[in-house]
């Protein structure tokens, strides 16, 4: 039955890599298909008919469709709740409490990374502004920096769950401006606790198999 389950994602999207995390921690077997941007396959007609947003991730579960990241993991948690983790554990206020940091992570830390993603992975190197880097690199450090604050345990809510998953793409991006601008140091950005926080997630024996297909290449 759950082999009915399709993923279409897209090789660095962080909100795709969300999904594909959870998948991977329900043990809920999918086809995987990835979509090229630069291709322009999330708008070629047979994507836009199922997610007229042209966006990934987007999931088909027999005749369902669904797409936005969090409703998907919230799907899949519900639909599926015997397989692999809970993806939102425990009571009412601890659900309550990965949902949001989950919000947190989408409305504060990716306003905080994007704009260093910006200005070092999408602006041309001769247009870079070390000003306005210096600047996003202090905002995301302070973000990372107020986020570690919610680790007395293991995992950002307690146990492993979705806030952690809708995290570890954002801090794995920061290592991949460190991959493509060197001088760009992303594990200065990193309090202890959360570099800690990163060795844990690194060591789930499903992460590999979930890192973008093309930043192992360069
Ligand atoms: N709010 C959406 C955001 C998804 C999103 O922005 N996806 C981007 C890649 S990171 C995308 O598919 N862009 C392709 C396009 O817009 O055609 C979610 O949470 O799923």
């Amino acid at each position: 039955m759950t082999m009915a389950l399709v993923l279409y994602y897209g090789s660095g999207s962080p909100y795709a890599w969300r999904v594909q995390l959870a998948l991977e921690a329900k043990g809920l077997p999918c086809e995987r298909r990835l979509l090229s941007f630069s291709a322009g396959d999330t708008r070629k007609p047979e994507f836009v008919a199922l997610n007229p947003r042209h966006r990934v991730p987007t999931i088909v579960d027999g005749d369902f469709v669904l797409y936005e990241a969090n409703a998907i993991v919230e799907y899949l948690d519900e639909a599926y709740p015997s397989h692999g983790i809970r993806l939102f554990p425990g009571d009412a206020r601890r659900r309550a409490t990965v949902r949001r940091i989950v919000s947190e992570v989408d409305d504060y830390t990716t306003e905080a990374t994007d704009k260093v993603i910006d200005e070092l992975l999408y602006a041309k190197p001769e247009a870079r502004d070390e000003a306005k880097l210096g600047r996003a690199r202090a905002a995301v450090a302070e973000e990372f920096a107020f986020l570690a604050r919610y680790l007395e345990q293991d995992f950002l809510a307690g146990p492993l769950s979705a806030a952690d998953f809708a995290l570890y793409p954002q801090v794995a991006y920061m290592d991949r401006c460190h991959q493509r601008v060197p001088s760009f140091d992303a594990a200065l950005l990193l309090p202890p606790a959360l570099a800690a926080w990163k060795r844990r997630i690194e060591s789930l024996p499903y992460l590999d198999a979930t890192i973008p297909p093309h930043w192992r290449a360069a």
